[in-house]
C-alpha cells in the first residue's frame, strides 16, 4: 500500500515513521508512506496556504490551489496499472464519518491513500466537492489539526496488512475486530504483590481456559460497552450468559 498524507506539519509524522512497525513495513516494502508539504506547492513569494473566509468569520481558511496542485502530483506519478479504483483520497475533519475498525478494514482493501490534513477553521469547500472521496473524524472531539487523526488511520490501517504483523492472529483477535472487547492478560510472575493470576490460566485445561475468557469478553464488553453486544454475533450458550448476567 502506498501512502501520501498532505499536511502542513510535516515534522508531526517522523514519530510515526520511526515506530517500529512503520519502518519495518517500510523496509519490507510493504507499505511506502511519503509526507508533503502543502505550502511546497505554493507558488507566491509567502507561500501562502490559507485566507480570510468569503462572507467573513473569524479564522482562516485553507486556499485549494496548493492541495489539488498536491494531490494531483502525487497522482500523476502512480504507475497507470494501479488505477484509480485502488486510491481513495481522504480528508481528516471532525466533520468526517466517524473512524471505527470497520473503516479502517474498508480502507485497509485501497492500493493508495492520500490523507490530507485539514487546518485552521477548515478547507475551502470546492477541495471537499472536487477532489477527496472521504471525509473520516476519529472520534466527537476537536484537534487543532488533522495530523494526529491521520497518524491513528495510518496506524490502525497499516496493522491489517498482510505481513505487517508478526502473528497474523493478534490482530483478528483485537479488541473490535471481533466486535467486543479482549479477555484479560496476565504474564509471569505468577503472585506479584500478592495479586495472584487466575486459577484457571495455570490448569493447562484449554477448554476451560478457552470458555473462562469467552466469558470475559463478554462481561467486560457487557460492563463498559453494552451496545457492542447488541451488534456482536453469538452463540445461543453466549447470549445466554448474557441473559443471566443482565439480571439484578
Ligand atoms: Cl480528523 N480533525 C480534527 N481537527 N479534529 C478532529 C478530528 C479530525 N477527528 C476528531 N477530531
Amino acid at each position: 500500500m502506498r501512502i501520501d498524507i498532505l499536511t502542513l506539519f510535516p515534522q508531526a509524522f517522523q514519530a510515526l515513521v520511526s515506530f517500529g512497525i512503520f519502518q519495518r513495513s517500510i523496509d519490507r516494502k510493504l507499505i511506502s508512506i511519503d509526507i508533503h508539504n502543502i505550502r511546497d506547492y505554493t507558488h507566491d513569494k509567502h507561500h501562502t496556504v490559507d485566507d480570510y473566509a468569503y462572507g467573513g468569520g473569524a479564522g482562516m481558511v485553507l486556499k485549494p490551489e496548493p492541495i489539488f496542485e498536491a494531490a494531483e502530483s502525487i497522482k500523476s506519478d502512480i504507475p497507470l496499472e494501479e488505477g484509480d479504483g485502488g486510491l481513495a483520497i481522504i480528508l481528516l475533519t471532525p466533520q468526517g464519518r466517524l473512524f471505527s475498525q470497520q473503516v479502517a478494514l474498508e480502507l485497509s482493501r485501497y492500493s493508495h491513500l492520500i490523507l490530507i490534513c485539514g487546518h485552521y477553521e477548515g478547507v475551502d469547500e470546492r477541495v471537499r466537492e472536487h477532489l477527496i472521496t472521504d471525509e473520516i473524524s476519529i472520534g466527537d472531539y476537536v484537534l487543532s489539526g488533522g495530523e494526529l487523526a491521520a497518524m491513528v488511520v495510518v496506524d490502525a490501517v497499516v496493522r491489517l496488512l498482510p505481513g505487517v504483523l508478526g502473528s497474523e492472529a493478534s490482530a483478528l483477535d483485537d479488541s473490535h475486530t471481533t466486535g467486543l472487547l479482549e479477555y484479560p492478560q496476565y504474564t509471569r510472575p505468577e503472585v506479584y504483590r500478592g495479586w495472584t493470576v487466575p486459577e484457571v490460566l495455570l490448569s493447562g485445561d484449554h477448554a476451560r481456559i478457552a470458555r473462562w475468557r469467552r466469558e470475559q469478553v463478554i462481561m467486560r464488553t457487557l460492563e463498559r460497552r453494552p451496545e457492542l453486544l447488541d451488534r456482536a454475533s453469538l452463540s445461543l450458550e453466549e447470549k445466554q450468559l448474557v441473559s443471566r448476567l443482565k439480571q439484578p
